[in-house]
Parts: C-alpha cells; sequence; structure tokens
C-alpha cells in the first residue's frame, strides 16, 4: 500500500511539520508501506516527490543529519530529497490502494479543507474528517461544544469584527462585565499561539483585540488563569483510548510562539504529577471533549489544573505535534505505544473510516 506523506503547508507551522514528516519517514513499517512524499511549498504548491525506500534511508546521512538538526537545515528540503519531485494537483493523489497521511497545521491544514478535497477525491486519510477538524480548530464552537458535553472551562466572551467597529464600549462593557483581568485573546481560528496575547489593562485589551482581529473575523476574549497545562493524547474512531496525561512545565509563564517553536524553552513531564483521581478526570473529559467534535484518527486534549485541582479544559488540537520528540507521540510511548505502531494504528484508523463511509 502507498502513503501519500503530506506535509509543509502554507501556516506558521510549515517547519515543525516538515520535521513531523522525516520522524513518520524514519519509522514507518516499510514491510507494508511504500511511502511518496508530497511537499507543500509555502506558497502552496504541491509537489510530489521521490518514493521513499527503507534502504535509502538508512543509507542516506544526509536524511539523519535532517531529521536531528534544527530548523534552519529544515528550510533547505527545498533542495532536498523531499522536494525531488514534480509540481502536481492535488487531485492527482487519487489513487487506489493508497492512504493520505497528512501532518499539515494551522489553516488549510487542520481546519477541515484540506480534508475536505481529499473527500472530493475520494480518498482515505488519516485523522480528523472535515467536521471535527473544523470544530477543533474554530475556539468559539469548540467552546461552545464543550459547554454543551457538560467540560468545564474558563469564562469566555466571543467578538465579531462587526461589533468591535461599531461599538468598541459595549465589547469593553461585556468582558469587564463577564471577566477580570488578565484575560486572553485569541483569534478563534488559528493555532501555535499566533495573534494571541494577554491584556493586564483596558488599554491592552485594546491593543489584543485589533491584533487578533489582524487574523480573523471573529476573537476570544477568555478569562485568564494561572494553572499548570496538562495534555492527554487521544486515538481512535468509535473505540475511543487516551494516554496517561503529561505537563508542559514552561518557563515562561504564556507557552507563546516562541517558546513553543524557536527557543523550546519547555520541558515535558511524562506522567504527569497528577492524583489519580485527576488522571481519571482528564481522560474521561478528553473522551467527552473528542465525541462532542466528532473526532476520529487523533486529538490531544489540553487543559488547565490549578493549584487546587480545578480542571478546566483549554482546547482540542486534531493534529498536533507529531515529532519524535512531542508530547502527542510521547505520550502514546508512556502508555505502551511506540511511534511506529502509533502511525500503523493511524493508517489502519484510517482505512476503517473510509471503508464504512462508502
Ligand atoms: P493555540 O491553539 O494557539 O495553542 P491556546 O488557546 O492553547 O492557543 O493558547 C496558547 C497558550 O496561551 C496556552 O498554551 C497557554 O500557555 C496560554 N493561555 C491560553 N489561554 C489562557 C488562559 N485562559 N489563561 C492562561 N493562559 C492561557
Ligand atoms: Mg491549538
Ligand atoms: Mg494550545
Ligand atoms: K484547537
Amino acid at each position: 500500500m502507498k502513503i501519500f506523506l503530506i506535509y509543509g503547508g502554507k501556516s506558521a507551522e510549515h517547519d515543525i511539520s516538515i520535521l513531523t514528516a522525516f520522524s513518520i519517514i524514519k519509522e514507518i513499517y516499510y514491510d507494508y508501506y511504500e511511502v511518496e512524499p508530497v511537499y507543500i511549498t509555502k506558497d502552496g504548491e504541491w509537489i510530489k516527490g521521490a518514493v521513499v525506500k527503507q534502504a535509502e534511508i538508512i543509507q542516506s546521512s544526509e536524511v539523519l543529519r535532517l531529521v536531528n538538526s534544527s530548523e534552519e537545515v529544515c528550510f533547505s528540503t527545498e533542495e532536498g530529497m523531499f522536494s525531488k519531485g514534480k509540481l502536481i494537483k492535488p487531485s492527482e493523489l487519487r489513487e487506489k490502494d493508497a492512504v493520505i497521511f497528512p501532518v499539515l497545521h494551522g489553516p488549510n491544514g487542520e481546519d477541515g479543507t484540506v480534508q475536505g478535497l481529499f473527500e472530493v477525491i475520494g480518498m482515505p486519510y488519516v485523522g480528523a474528517g472535515v467536521l471535527a477538524s473544523s470544530c477543533g480548530m474554530d475556539k468559539i464552537i469548540s467552546k461552545q461544544l464543550f459547554q454543551q458535553a457538560g467540560l468545564p472551562q474558563v469564562p469566555y466572551v466571543p467578538i465579531r469584527k462587526s461589533d468591535w467597529l461599531t461599538n468598541a464600549d459595549n465589547v469593553f462593557k461585556k468582558c469587564e462585565g463577564t471577566l477580570v483581568y488578565p484575560m486572553f485573546v485569541k483569534p478563534a481560528n488559528l493555532g501555535s499561539s499566533v495573534g494571541i496575547s494577554k491584556a493586564q489593562t483596558r488599554v491592552e485589551l485594546e491593543e489584543a483585540i485589533n491584533l487578533a482581529l489582524q487574523y480573523d473575523r471573529r476573537v476570544v476574549v477568555e478569562q485568564g488563569i494561572e494553572a499548570r497545562e496538562i495534555e492527554v493524547a487521544v486515538l481512535g474512531n468509535d473505540d475511543i483510548h487516551t494516554s496517561v496525561p503529561g505537563e508542559l512545565i514552561k518557563e515562561s509563564a504564556f507557552y507563546d510562539y516562541d517558546a513553543k517553536y524557536i527557543n523550546n524553552k519547555v520541558t515535558l513531564q511524562i506522567p504527569a504529577r497528577v492524583s489519580e483521581e485527576v488522571e481519571k478526570q482528564l481522560r474521561s473529559y478528553s473522551i467527552r471533549a473528542f465525541e462532542a467534535i466528532d473526532g476520529t484518527g487523533l486529538s490531544r486534549c489540553d487543559f488547565f489544573v490549578t493549584g487546587n485541582d480545578e480542571i478546566f479544559i483549554n482546547e482540542l488540537n486534531t493534529m498536533p505535534g507529531f515529532t519524535q520528540y512531542s508530547m502527542y507521540p510521547l505520550l502514546w510511548r508512556h502508555t505502551g505505544l511506540n511511534y511506529g505502531d502509533l502511525v500503523e494504528e493511524l493508517i489502519q484508523l484510517a482505512l476503517k473510516r473510509f471503508e464504512e463511509s462508502l
């Protein structure tokens, strides 16, 4: 069977997606699969690369160097083996006995748009479907679904650009009536902390809303809290499994884009130091959240846990970071599933969902 590994993309997480692709290439079970990488450039061009065989990977010190390297080298994939190949139209991926494995993050990657394309060309693909992807990506819609599922979350105020432009005073009134400073302001539809800021005062709130509105026509203002950040990995379609929880130990309180991808000032504590009761609660909330958005395949469910063990769900990420050093695969490793088996399970789940939809 052929795997089209789709990586890169137009989002801010272009480079992390390249690292994920390398991790999968290294760990996939070549007895069953032939991998054909498809690189999406930052401009959105699709380039189908040469077929990768196991032998090439073991012998190619270049690939190993890239796998173990920093982001800078990863930029150079435009010249590397992964982009050797030809420009294609996405519809050219329609093939028998093939599965699409998209490892794309953010807009056009995990928001349901590219998933819709795979549906239209009639191909099985790994991960969440169209609905779950778009619901998981939209912070306002996911909050509404989580609310309906009875999941605890911090208070929030949704804002539309038009309301802000016509009556900012009313928006301030709503925020300050419902929340206290500090507040977190986020574009509704983005990830990787882009456009997110923390506001301590009304002046900062105004700046934060203006910034977030540069990325989306809807933003959400949330109650800022001081809490640990603990995450659970979810895997499955109908039979949903959860991992042990893991904690992000941050150097700076706000887990921003720089901390996530540039300075790497974050360590992962797996399993997280929480009581059995809290772990049970986190795992059961994760399943409920996954079901609330109609998740399939995988998701990472992120929580805030306060000093007195109060739990709030923050978000569900339908295409979490997936390099060998990322939280999601590491959570599974600590739960007894290694990277190669995890990749295999995701492919099987994709095929199962596809067969059921025929
Ligand atoms: P993204 O989808 O971009 O990861 P998040 O909603 O997870 O967006 O926010 C990014 C980070 O900002 C979180 O990991 C956390 O460090 C911080 N953060 C977000 N919301 C809050 C909040 N309500 N209170 C405190 N910190 C927050
Ligand atoms: Mg997110
Ligand atoms: Mg997050
Ligand atoms: K999300």
